[in-house]
């Protein structure tokens, strides 16, 4: 899998290239990061990438001529190595990924990804020149570097080879629908705080069942939204019941608290 990222500031990305778990995946070439600076591809004296925006207006806007010669040479490198690449633009205005949106843009052979500064890019180009245009939530950073990073972080650790443990991606946080279970290591108690006996039995039946009540029950009361998405098995309704049952249960015995939006958002 092949990532070709157009940005003003190629050195952002030393921190992917160069520390953890997706750097590793790269250095083995499990996936290819290349980097284009479209001032690379400036034609006048100046090397201009950005002007003033027709219409007036605070601040600027990322000139369409250089970033299309930094796009055919980006698609054009890519296709030498046999890959075709689709384009995407990381802005608040795009399609909000999710794990499921990480999963298909890994099916992909390769993504040339646009990462803007100032106010944005020429519209120009997203009309003609850009296939996809993604935001990875709902706020405003100050370029889309840091998005990119976040999608290329996400993708490659899903390649086979890329983590360590086999199962790791597939047992990941949100890759069945629902938020990960609680996680414990020694010592088995710290500060009056035991870990849950069940973990310390060895049943590894009974061990798989609590955690996926509990990601079951984190799911329901944190990001109900998740769980209108799917239908749960009888035996995981079953195990959600219990879960609550026990959570009402406990809530009810502590001082008086707020109900939380989850669970006031639902009858229960
Ligand atoms: C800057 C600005 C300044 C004054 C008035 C309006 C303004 N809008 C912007 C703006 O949206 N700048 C963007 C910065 C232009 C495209 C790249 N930038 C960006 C990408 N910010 N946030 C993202 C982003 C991308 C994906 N997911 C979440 C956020």
């Amino acid at each position: 899998m092949r990532f070709d990222v157009i940005t003003l500031f190629p050195e952002q990305f030393r921190i992917l290239q160069e520390e953890g778990v997706i750097a590793r995946a790269l250095k083995q070439g499990i996936a290819d990061l290349r980097l284009w600076n479209p001032r690379d591809f400036t034609t006048d004296t100046h090397r201009t990438v950005d002007d003033r925006p027709y219409g007036g207006g605070p601040g600027m806007v990322m000139k369409i001529e250089p970033l299309v010669s930094t796009l055919d040479a980006a698609r054009q490198a890519a296709r030498a190595d046999g890959v075709i690449s689709r384009v995407a633009y990381l802005s608040p205005q795009g399609l909000l990924l999710n794990q499921a949106g990480i999963v298909r843009i890994a099916a992909q052979p390769g993504w040339i990804l646009i990462a803007g500064r100032y106010e944005g890019i020429d519209e120009r180009l997203l009309t003609k020149y850009v296939d996809e245009e993604w935001s990875i939530g709902d706020y405003v950073l100050s370029g889309g570097e840091l998005p990119a990073m976040v999608v290329i972080d996400a993708t490659v650790r899903l390649l086979p080879g890329a983590l360590g443990h086999a199962d790791s991606a597939r047992q990941d946080s949100h890759m069945n629908g629902l938020l990960d279970c609680p996680h414990f290591t020694r010592p088995e108690s710290f500060r009056g705080q035991p870990v849950p006996e069940v973990l310390l039995s060895g049943d590894h039946a009974a061990i798989a069942k609590w955690r996926l009540q509990q990601s079951l029950g984190r799911t329901w009361l944190r990001r109900p939204d998740m769980l209108a998405n799917q239908a749960l098995s009888a035996a995981e309704q079953a195990l959600l019941d219990a879960f609550l049952q026990a959570h009402h249960a406990a809530e009810s015995q502590v001082a008086p608290e707020v109900e939380s939006d989850a669970e006031s958002d639902r009858e229960s």
